[in-house]
């Protein structure tokens, strides 16, 4: 596949559809959403201050591949209410090398929904541009109520949010192995339809109430013709920043950041947001029009550390339960942001002490210029050395996934916090890998291939008797 235009009937690529794809859902949502272009307006001035404050940061993110994608990062979230929708999402995605990563189960929080994240997974694709679509399918079958179950099942059954356009030209680019660029950029036009807001509910306001009795989550599935974008988020190397310069540009922000605190090496991901707006929408029905609103779409904002491994991410969630199980407090509180960056000193502080004590996901590489004197194998031992001695450089690998707690709280933060109570039904992955049509990534497998690929590079740089010995 190539980006070159020379033929009409060449295969462009998909990361290049993609890129069209986020650019455009960029576009619509700034149109629809004011307050998003404000936002990235904050966020490009923010990682432009805190590049040209600190150069050896811009240059290890430029070595790393990381300052390019900058600017155009962003991840988006919808919420389906059919497992026919997500399976068709999964094809729609597919066509811009998106597949899914990970399982979310958001039902614990309160939420009646379950997750996963649409993204790039190789190198290079992320690289280019890691555009990633949280998506989340309802689950009816946590309503309680069997006839308002009923109700909105048939209601779903009714609608469908793919235009015939975008479901053929999915078709094509499966048989064909991909789409020629006049075929892409129908592609987006086509696939941008299916998320674009409706202020036109498809039920009645009585329906409308009921659903949203049962929660404000229901309703904003159920009600409308499609899985409008709920927000985008573009990504900051400041996220402190960003929530202080917030309110200096009129917008509310949330109070509490989600995620670790603020740190010299940053691990995962902090998120905020702000508030959801309320829209005019009118609801149809028998007695005529009649003028509503409703809560759905908001901004947020993310910053993005390293990936940890499954032991820095026990650490992780150990330390985070602790502060946010303290007097059964959760995030509420004056002093949340102290006592997360109290229980946090646990948690290493140093790429060298995460690469260490087996926390983090690295990528290993020869620095410029050096020539190690070595003779191999690149066991855990070597590499420590080569570290130490700069010959090796070990870039933090970027965390690309979500967090349950994280977007638990954004979920809430968006419904009025008001629906707290967990769900008895508990994680169904079966079920929602069942509706997908295919298996989510582990998405620790992952970096472990990326931290190995690049550790089976560098044996081969350093010398062709060690590449049969990748520690
Ligand atoms: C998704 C909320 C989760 C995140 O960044 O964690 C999310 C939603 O509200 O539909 O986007
Ligand atoms: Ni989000």
């Amino acid at each position: 596949m190539t980006d070159s235009p020379s033929s009409a009937s060449a295969l462009v690529s998909r990361d290049h559809v993609r890129t069209l794809f986020s650019r455009a859902m960029s576009d619509m949502y700034r149109e629809e959403v004011p307050q998003y272009g404000t936002l990235m307006g904050l966020v490009r001035d923010v990682n432009a201050d805190v590049l040209a404050a600190d150069p050896a940061l811009a240059a290890d993110l430029a070595r790393a591949d990381e300052l390019e994608r900058l600017d155009l990062e962003r991840h988006g979230a919808i919420r389906l209410g059919t497992a026919q929708e997500l399976f068709t999402m999964r094809r729609l995605f597919a066509v811009m090398g998106m597949e899914p990563v990970g399982y979310y189960d958001l039902s614990v929080a309160g939420v009646p929904v379950h997750s996963t994240a649409f993204r790039p997974v190789t190198d290079t694709a992320l690289s280019r541009n890691p555009f990633r679509v949280f998506t989340s399918l309802l689950r009816l079958e946590l309503i309680e109520d069997e006839e308002l179950r009923a109700e909105a099942a048939a209601i779903l059954k009714r609608r469908a949010i793919f235009t015939p356009g975008a479901l053929a030209l999915i078709e094509r680019s499966e048989t064909a192995g991909g789409l020629t660029r006049e075929e892409a950029e129908r592609f987006v036009r086509e696939a941008v339809e299916t998320f674009r807001w409706h202020g036109e509910a498809t039920v009645d306001a009585a329906t409308y109430k009921r659903l949203h009795d049962a929660h404000r989550l229901i309703a904003d599935v159920v009600s409308f013709k499609g899985p409008h974008i709920n927000h985008l988020t573009p990504r900051t190397l400041d996220i402190d920043a960003v929530q202080t310069g917030m309110p200096e540009r009129g917008i509310a922000a949330k109070t509490v950041v989600e995620g670790p605190p603020t740190r010299a090496c940053p691990i995962l991901l902090r998120q905020t947001s702000f508030k959801a707006l309320e829209e005019p929408i009118r609801f149809g029905g028998a007695a005529g029009a009649v003028e509503g609103t409703h809560t759905a779409r908001f901004g947020e904002i993310e910053q993005r550390g390293i990936a940890l491994t499954r032991k820095g991410r026990a650490l992780y969630d150990t330390l985070l339960a602790e502060v946010r199980e303290t007097g059964g407090a959760g995030s509420e509180g004056a002093d949340y942001a102290a006592r997360l960056t109290e229980a946090f000193r646990r948690f290493p502080d140093s790429y060298d002490e995460i690469r260490r004590q087996g926390l983090g996901f690295f990528r290993y590489s020869l620095r410029e210029g050096a020539s190690p004197a070595f003779n191999g194998p690149l066991d855990a031992a070597a590499l420590d050395r080569l570290v130490a001695e700069g010959a090796v450089v070990a870039d933090p690998i970027v965390y690309e996934d979500f967090l349950p707690v994280s977007a638990a709280g954004i979920f809430q933060s968006n419904l009025g916090g008001a629906e707290q109570r967990a769900y008895e039904g508990h994680a169904s992955r079966d079920a929602f890998e069942a509706a997908l049509g295919a298996s989510v990534a582990d998405e620790f497998a992952l970096y472990q291939q990326a931290e190995a690929r690049s550790l089976a590079d560098l044996a081969a740089r350093l010398g062709p008797a060690q590449s049969r010995a990748v520690a």
